[in-house]
């Protein structure tokens, strides 16, 4: 076959934070790219895809991505978990890649044409205390955000999730283990309410204002919380509750109309399955590289548009420009697309994968270009080695671990 893949290299490097890039070329002398980070892991994957999965794919036809998927997923065993699922997630966006680029087609136009003319976008902005949360907010309206995430610091707490005090947040920190924050929901459930009313006090009706409790709350304290924060009218509240357990959903649906989102650790449509079928969420957030992919969230998008479910995707610095690019061409071609986060990039990692996709006055595109439009500068990438970070560890006040 002329135009089956022929290279597979695994890069892990840290262009401004730690990122493992897949790059598939073809015999024809195609390069498709993927992104498989998984934040604090990356090592492991990069075995995974080295060790386990390139030698499968050498000599295959890059254009049969759906049979490929199923052989990597159903021919193994041991499927799910992010490793596996990152993993595929990888191989998949650059077998979409390689077919864009066979094709001069931009990959949004494959998977079925734009069914809109921008992507709406959330930032995060963080302080604190209030006063520093209210400057980030009316930074980020001024940048053109209609939606906005707004993370606080918690009396009798020295860190807290999704804050820093300084202006740029990053939660994994680079060193050899992991740092360790102390937790009290019962201090944060106090506070964050009140933050929030001062925040839409401020901003006023108009911007859509979103909120992250990183799966810490009992669903009884998340049922409080949804109920709490109601007055102050959230376009949503985010993983109330530990993701592997759907069921604490429906107590906080039950006693609420906040609108709900969750899913950015899960891995496969069977992981939300339930809470998509039983209407227990308003979006599903799971990640293009960390659920198997363009072809498999596609499927989760879809039972989501059966159920009234919109599709919002992780958009994290931890999810590479390369699997950022893939979430913005699925997202142009979703009907049930809600809203896309936008974290940001530190500047090294935007020159080490130019890209065609855009962020301008709160709106994303993914660009016209040939395939997923991402390009690696694979010399930069060489120049800026992989050394560890990892996300922190929690504990209760009294010492227990806890959710992080
Ligand atoms: C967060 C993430 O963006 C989000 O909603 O929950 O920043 C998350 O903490 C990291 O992606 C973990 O790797
Ligand atoms: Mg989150």
């Amino acid at each position: 076959m002329t135009d089956a893949i022929q290279g597979v290299d695994v890069i892990v490097a840290s262009p401004g934070r730690n990122y493992v890039t897949l790059r598939i070329t073809t015999a024809d002398g195609i390069v498709g790219l993927g992104d498989a980070t998984v934040n604090g892991r990356e090592l492991s994957v990069a075995s995974y895809l080295r060790d386990h999965i390139a030698p499968l794919l050498v000599g295959r036809d890059p254009g049969r991505i759906e049979d490929i998927w199923q052989y990597l997923y159903r021919g193994v065993y041991w499927r799910r978990g992010p490793i596996t699922m990152a993993a595929i997630g990888g191989v998949d966006m650059a077998l979409w890649d390689i077919l864009g680029k066979r094709t001069g087609q931009p990959v949004y136009q494959l998977l079925g044409g734009r069914v809109r003319d921008r992507i709406t976008s959330y930032r995060h902005a963080f302080g604190w205390d209030l006063p520093a949360l209210l400057d980030q907010v009316d930074e980020r309206v001024a940048e053109g955000c209609t939606h906005v995430r707004v993370q606080t610091g918690v009396p009798g707490l020295t860190t807290v999730y999704g804050v820093s005090k300084d202006p740029v947040y990053e939660p994994a920190g680079r060193a050899p283990l992991p740092a360790e924050e102390g937790w009290d929901s019962e201090s944060y459930l106090r506070y964050f309410p009140g933050v929030l009313a001062a925040v839409r006090d401020h901003v006023g009706e108009q911007v859509g204002l979103l909120h992250d409790s990183h799966h810490r709350l009992t669903s009884n304290q998340a049922a409080r919380l949804a109920k709490a924060v109601e007055p102050s009218n959230l376009f949503w509240l985010e993983d109330v509750t530990p993701a592997e357990d759907p069921e604490a959903l429906r107590l906080v649906r039950q006693h609420s109309t906040t609108p709900l989102a969750i899913g950015e650790v899960f891995n496969t449509i069977w992981d939300c399955q339930q809470l998509i079928e039983q209407r227990l969420i308003d979006y599903i957030r799971t990640a293009i590289v960390h659920a198997g992919g363009i072809s498999h969230c596609r499927k989760i998008f879809a039972l989501a548009e059966v159920h009234g479910v919109l599709a919002a995707p992780h958009g994290p610095s931890d999810v590479s420009p390369v699997a950022y690019a893939a979430s913005l061409h699925l997202a142009a071609a979703t009907h049930n697309f809600g809203i896309q986060e936008y974290m940001g990039y530190p500047d090294l990692a935007h020159e080490a994968f130019p890209h065609a996709w855009t962020f301008e006055n709160g709106a994303l595109q993914p660009g016209d270009a040939a395939g997923l439009g991402v390009d690696v500068d694979l010399d930069l990438l060489a120049a800026h080695e992989y050394s560890p970070a990892y996300l922190p560890v929690a504990r209760r006040l009294d010492g227990t671990v806890t959710d992080w």
